[in-house]
């Protein structure tokens, strides 16, 4: 195919490297999870899954699954899009919200709506992404930020105040984490609109990109929550 833009051995190498950082920050939360009373893991749970399915995801991706052709915008233009990240994040979004919300001690039907809207955001998203080049991208695109607005909206202002409800000390540990969650979370459709979105970024950056916000996203942030809440009492949640 003429006009094609697709991932070279760089990419790949980016890819596995991703896997094994993944995969190492997995066993670690396992440890780290025995060092809790076996009804009080439940953070280290959701953190492990986080990352081990971006393992599972970065491991496919690197063999050569879950990308397809697609026709980029421009004439002749194609580009190789992993649509196997919208699984991951179909994934590990919700539980990183989940994550948060935990934190927070946010009501679980507040929880629910909070991950249905990134739901939204992540399927949307992955429609505009997967689009024949044509403008309906945009509007899908579009769509996926205002559910994006919701789900920053709920990270930012309301869990806060639960938050802060409950301790000035969970509190300001929550909002160091949303805060960064957040920042962190605002660089994807930043990248999606250079590499998806308007093909204009090489597939190597594109896969360097999100590597670099994944392992923040998920691997740092989970050995920052997890740590930082291991030595706050009043975020401690018994099964
Ligand atoms: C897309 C494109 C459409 C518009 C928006 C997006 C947002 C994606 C986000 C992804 C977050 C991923 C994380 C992964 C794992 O760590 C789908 C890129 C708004 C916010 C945190």
């Amino acid at each position: 195919l003429d006009g094609l833009v697709r991932i070279t051995e760089a990419g790949k190498r980016t890819l596995w490297i991703t896997f094994v950082v993944m995969a190492v920050a997995s066993l670690i939360f396992l440890l780290m999870s025995f060092r809790q009373p076996a009804k009080a893991r439940i953070f280290h749970h959701v953190t492990f899954f986080i990352t081990a399915t971006a393992a599972v995801s970065y491991y496919c991706m690197a063999s050569g699954m879950g990308n397809a052709i697609i026709k980029a915008p421009g004439n002749h233009a194609f580009r190789e899009v992993y649509y196997a990240r919208y699984l991951d994040w179909l994934i590990t979004t919700p539980l990183l919200l989940l994550d948060c919300c935990l934190l927070a001690g946010v009501p679980a039907a507040e929880i629910v709506l909070i991950i249905l809207a990134d739901i939204g955001m992540i399927l949307t998203g992955l429609l505009a992404g997967v689009d024949d080049g044509r403008t309906t991208r945009w509007g899908l695109f579009t769509i996926s930020c205002l559910f994006f607005l919701y789900v920053l909206w709920g990270l930012l202002f309301s869990a806060r105040n639960t938050a802060f409800g409950k301790s000035d000390r969970v509190g300001k540990l929550y909002l160091g984490i949303a805060v960064y969650t957040a920042v962190l979370w605002i660089a994807y459709p930043v990248v999606w609109a250079f590499a998806e979105g308007t093909n204009s970024i090489t597939g190597d950056t594109e896969v360097l990109a999100y590597a670099i916000l994944d392992i923040a996203a998920k691997a740092v942030f989970g050995g920052w929550l997890l740590l930082a809440h291991e030595n706050v009492e009043e975020t401690k949640i018994q099964l």
